[in-house]
């Protein structure tokens, strides 16, 4: 990951972004795992340099903050405030995902966006990077309330987006259901019924996988690295964190591909089934998460044998591989010493940014094998960008079809990781072959556009 040889421009560089961005510190914590891996790579390339394309990288090319006044059950006026961060479009039209969350703020969506840019380039088709969101909490929300809230947000949204400006689509606290309401008001305003989101309903738009493209993509990569080892996830112990799209899916293809899942979790705790979380228990999570909205702990209540564990993380728990699929900075070096001592093969990030810069340079030194969200769950993207060229078509493909193109697009963005990665001693450190591979297809985008 850090090559030591060239920390004075990492330093320079990163006390420059500092000082422009002294309150963002998720955002700079993802500039800084960037610029570790890519600064090396322009210094050996110095037509980036003098270009300042990765001083270009860090500026948004535009973020838009707005008020979004509704009115709930009772008839009391709210107000949130809601962003888009248009990062990068050198590559494509802006798109990334919404998140509604109490914690959404300008340095969260700033690195998630400036994350998505690279992710993007990797998945091989044309996206550039975005973000937005809003400190909306559907936690207890009736449908109704969500409902006037996504009218109101998209009331003001739908003048920064269109089919070829910008797609946003779901994230934490965005799924199918803010998707559909916020598609309506577009559609009703405009007038006009195209691809502006991606995670739309089958009815109407929405792409056949999407929903499992993330989970489903991750474990797949999953079983990339360890194809690179001669192993497979048939017969391993898997420790996923969060409940919600990515962590359902994720369970789901680690089940189907011969893997036991321990345990799911949720901001409360988690549960720990020693017997393996199954297809049937999981239909059972499905429908308390999605349907009943309920909490992971119900799950503890219903099975026997089932241990609920309030307010701690997973990562405790003896196992092959861990998945955290729930939220940034989620897993710290302590958790990583426990995995590393309890022997871990792997560690996919199916979350944007779930471990610490510490917790990764843990898994480094102990040659664990490591891969970062923007490789790893570029899948949900990925299939985003499927919807986009299905919706462009008017047409729609099979789930084999779907399912064989993600397959085919995370094996692609894990030999780039290779190509850019692999080191000497064959350990392959997919940081920095996400990181230089995600950045080489933009620069050159960027550098062929002139200064823009
Ligand atoms: P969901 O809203 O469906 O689920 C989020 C899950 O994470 C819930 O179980 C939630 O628990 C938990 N969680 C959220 N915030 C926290 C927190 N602060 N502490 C502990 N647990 C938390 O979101 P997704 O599954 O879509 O997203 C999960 C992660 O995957 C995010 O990092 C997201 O950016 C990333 N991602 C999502 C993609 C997608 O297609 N949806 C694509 C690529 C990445 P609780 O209910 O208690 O809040
Ligand atoms: O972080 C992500 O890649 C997402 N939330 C999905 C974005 C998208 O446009 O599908």
């Amino acid at each position: 990951m850090a090559n030591n040889k060239y920390e004075a421009q990492v330093n320079e560089f990163m006390e420059a972004v500092s000082k422009r961005d002294a309150q963002q510190p998720e955002f700079l914590q993802a500039v800084k795992e960037v610029a570790e891996t890519v600064i090396p790579f322009i210094e050996e390339n110095p037509k980036y340099k003098q270009a300042k394309i990765l001083e270009r990288m860090v500026e948004p090319e535009r973020v838009v903050m707005f008020r979004v006044p509704w009115l709930d059950d009772n008839g009391d006026v709210q107000i949130n405030r809601g962003y888009r961060i248009e990062m990068n479009s050198a590559i494509g039209p802006y798109k990334g995902g919404l998140r509604f969350h109490p914690s959404v703020d300008i340095s969260i969506l700033k690195f998630l966006a400036f994350e998505q840019v690279f992710k993007n380039s990797l998945t091989t088709l044309p996206m550039g990077g975005g973000k937005g969101g809003s400190d909306f909490n559907p936690k207890g929300k009736s449908d109704n309330e969500v409902m006037k809230f996504c009218q109101s947000f998209m009331t003001e949204l739908c003048r920064h987006i269109g089919p070829n400006t910008d797609v946003p689509a779901g994230d934490i606290g965005v799924g199918g259901r803010e998707i559909g309401f916020m598609f309506g008001q577009y559609k009703r305003i405009r007038n006009e019924f195209t691809g502006i989101l991606t995670g739309k309903g089958r009815e109407y738009g929405g792409s056949l996988i999407r929903p499992e493209a993330t989970g489903y993509g991750a474990v797949y990569f999953t079983h990339n690295m360890l194809e690179t080892k001669g192993d497979s996830l048939n017969g391993k112990n898997v420790v996923i964190s969060g409940s919600g799209n990515v962590a359902q899916y994720a369970a789901e293809k680690v089940i189907q591909l011969g893997g036991k899942v321990l345990t799911l979790s949720d901001s409360k705790g988690y549960v720990y089934d020693a017997n393996g979380i199954d297809a049937e228990k999981l239909a059972f999570i499905m429908d308390l998460k999605n349907v009943k909205r309920g909490r992971i702990k119900e799950y503890a209540d219903a099975y026997d044998g089932v241990e609920f564990h309030e307010g701690q993380t997973p990562w405790g728990t003896k196992c092959d591989i861990a998945l955290p699929c729930a939220t940034q900075n989620e897993l710290h070096e302590e958790d990583a010493k426990v995995l590393v001592s309890n022997g871990i093969l792997a560690v996919t990030e199916g979350a944007n940014m779930p471990c610490t810069p510490e917790a990764m340079h843990l898994f480094e030194q102990n040659k664990v094998m490591y891969s970062p969200g923007k490789a790893s769950n570029a899948g949900g993207v990925a299939v985003s960008g499927l919807e986009m060229s299905q919706n462009s078509l008017r047409y729609s493909w099979t789930r084999e079809e779907v399912d064989e193109k993600l397959k085919n697009i995370m094996k692609s963005i894990h030999e780039d990781c290779v190509k850019y990665g692999k080191r000497e001693d064959g350990y392959i450190d997919y940081v920095t072959g996400a990181n230089v591979a995600g950045f080489i297809k933009v620069a050159d985008a960027m550098m062929a556009q002139g200064v823009v």
